[in-house]
């Protein structure tokens, strides 16, 4: 079997999670429309027969402004060794800072950059050539794909361009062949809650939440999983923004989170979520130590 391992990097709400999903097929990675949505690297894991290609999401790249964003760049950068390739994805325009330091660092290591272009369905067509032309003057790219990762439009191409990029030979397969991610049960649980919170609300109050899961139990009784969640924010008065009036907020959280977990586990969920504030945890190394074990 050919194996590989392809890291997707670039600034934060470029679409690299929505990527990954839409390479591996599955909703394995969180997805929002607020920047710093990713906070671990995750691998999916693309099978077939003769072929795996583990694909690593990581943390949007930005300047931290705290010990969480410091943590997340670290977890970008862990995911830039030993790779066959990479994907930079970018939205269609000039390259910025972030896209031109990538570029240099995976240049200087000689590894391999697929730049995507991605957002292609909301961009104009002149657009999408101009920035082309721009990024084509900056390095030899192994190529440069247009896509849309939210319509899958051009991520079969994609593969294609990724597949190249693998060597020829047999390699050590890493992931048994019938899973999707590395990440637990568990920990898809908090993300798919986090998600909803990111969703849900305004940018200041999901930058500040951690989701625990305290529980997690298959009845043998009955088909149904039993989840509890902890909800940890900064603030009381962010408290207050997360349950919402009569606790309508929470509700409507807890009720689309339950709604994916019950597709993810295909099985009935119980879940119940609880809020709790921890001052400053984003600065916090104890809590952030716990956060990156689990
Ligand atoms: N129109 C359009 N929107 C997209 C596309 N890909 C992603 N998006 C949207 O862009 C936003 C960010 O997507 P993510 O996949 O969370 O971006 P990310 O790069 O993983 O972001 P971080 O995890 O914060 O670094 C979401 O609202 C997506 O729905 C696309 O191809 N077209
Ligand atoms: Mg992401």
């Amino acid at each position: 079997m050919r194996t590989g391992f392809i890291t997707i990097a670039g600034r934060p709400n470029v679409g690299k999670s929505t990527l990954l999903n839409a390479i591996i097929g599955e909703k394995i990675a969180i997805v929002s429309d607020k920047p710093q949505t990713t906070r671990n690297k995750i691998a999916g894991i693309y099978n077939r027969d003769d072929l795996q290609i583990v694909f690593v999401d990581t943390p949007g790249l930005h300047a931290p402004k705290n010990k969480l964003g410091e943590r997340m760049i670290r977890e970008a950068e862990e995911a830039m060794d030993g790779i066959d390739g990479a994907i930079v994805v970018a939205e269609p325009r000039s390259p910025g800072k972030t896209e031109k330091n990538l570029i240099s660092r995976f240049q200087a290591e000689d590894i391999p950059i697929i730049l995507v272009l991605n957002k292609a369905d909301i961009t104009p067509k002149e657009q999408i050539a101009k920035a082309i032309g721009q990024y084509a003057a900056l390095c030899e790219f192994a190529s440069i794909v247009p896509a849309s990762a939210l319509k899958k439009d051009n991520v079969d191409a994609l593969l294609d361009e990724v597949e190249k990029l693998i060597a020829p030979e047999d390699g050590a397969v890493y992931y048994p062949t019938d899973i999707a991610t590395d990440q637990t049960v568990r920990k898809m649980a908090s993300e798919f809650i986090r998600e909803k919170i990111l969703r849900a609300l305004s940018a200041e109050v999901p930058h500040g939440i951690a989701v625990h899961i305290l529980s997690f139990r298959e009845r043998s009784d009955k088909p149904i999983t039993e989840i509890s969640a902890e909800i940890v924010c900064e603030k009381d008065s962010h408290k207050g923004i997360i349950i919402g009036k009569n606790g309508r907020t929470l509700k409507k959280i807890a009720s689309l989170a339950r709604a994916d977990l019950e597709s993810l586990l295909d099985r009935k969920v119980f879940l119940e979520c609880f809020v709790k504030v921890r001052t400053a945890w984003r600065d916090d190394e104890r809590f952030l130590e716990n956060e990156y074990e689990q």
